[in-house]
């Protein structure tokens, strides 16, 4: 089965006949629309506040959300809900909804533990410079966040505390992954650096209690980067936070370069340090202990590298 389903779209139209066809992508082995009780489309404002919402029939081909007005910056979050429960996601790059034009975006919608990377020609701008600067990844769907309901210890007081958002691209080089973290406390405890870590199983064969030679992780954070072979990471400082940018290479994940459709491990963790500890640890999938160890193939979520258009 082909990941990238075409009917399954969301029209979202402006006046005077403008539309934007939001793409809505899936892996080929997840099942994001079983059992949801409800689809929730909303569409956010560059500030985040909410334009329109509406429920949405899971079984039905496709969506329309009309009588938008034309506007830049406009964020479509598609929810799944199961029982109440929030089982799926996809999120939207920034979008700009003009009347009379029909375009095409993508956005990737998989159940929680599942995250999707696109091909970073079809997302990202121009050659992308792993430095932790973000700007080539301006317009690109959002693949993961982790906020409060990823702590594993402690809790954020809020988004701003801590929370991330992290978007996921591959292409010749390898798999990139781009994360905007919000910490309002950056660089607050030298022996306690605030840092994340990406780990990975490259072959995605969910080693239970060791790390394969396919599997392994990266360390970044505004004080300190520790990358393996073949992995390149960089940082920036931002107010309100930090962005990350890694490329795990090919070599590093143990396959071939991809053409698409590929299944791995994948786990995030972001750590803030003040006050003489780790005060608040979030996991986009919850590993068992991340303060004494990184978890273990097994124990990660799922990477699935895509092809779209
Ligand atoms: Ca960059
Ligand atoms: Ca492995």
């Amino acid at each position: 089965m082909r990941a990238s389903i075409g009917s399954l779209l969301v029209l979202l139209a402006a006046g005077c006949g403008g539309e934007v066809e939001i793409d809505l992508v899936r892996a080929s082995f997840d099942s994001p629309f079983q059992g949801l009780d409800r689809l929730r489309v909303s569409v956010l404002d560059s500030a985040g506040a909410l334009l329109t919402e509406r429920d949405l029939d899971p079984l039905a081909p496709d969506w329309r959300v009309p009588g938008l007005d034309p506007g830049s910056g406009r964020v479509v979050l598609v929810e799944g809900l199961a029982a109440g429960e929030l089982r799926a996601r996809g999120e939207s790059g920034p979008l700009t909804l003009a009347a009379a034009e029909t375009r095409r975006a993508p956005v990737p919608f998989a159940t929680l533990p599942v995250a999707i990377a696109l091909p970073i020609s079809s997302i990202a701008s121009g050659v992308v410079q792993v430095d932790g600067r973000l700007d080539e990844w301006a317009n690109a769907p959002v693949a993961a966040v982790l906020g409060a309901r990823n702590a594993v210890i402690g809790q954020p007081r809020n988004m701003a505390d801590l929370s991330a958002r992290v978007q996921l691209a591959w292409g010749a080089d390898g798999v990139y992954v781009a994360v905007r973290v919000l910490d309002d406390c950056v660089l607050c405890d030298p022996l306690y650096p605030d840092m994340i870590i990406v780990s990975w199983d490259g072959r995605g064969d969910r080693e239970p209690n060791y790390y394969g030679p396919d599997d392994g992780y990266v360390t970044v954070g505004p004080s300190l980067i520790e990358a393996p072979a073949h992995v390149v990471a960089g940082v920036a400082l931002l107010p309100g936070g930090y962005t990350v940018e890694v490329r795990i290479g090919w070599e590093a994940l143990g396959v071939p370069a991809a053409r698409g459709e590929l299944r791995m491990g994948l786990e995030i963790e972001i750590f803030d340090g003040r006050g003489g500890a780790y005060q608040v640890v979030e996991a986009w999938v919850p590993s068992p202990d991340p303060l004494d160890r990184r978890p273990f193939p097994a124990e990660m979520g799922t990477l699935a590298v895509e092809t779209w258009p």
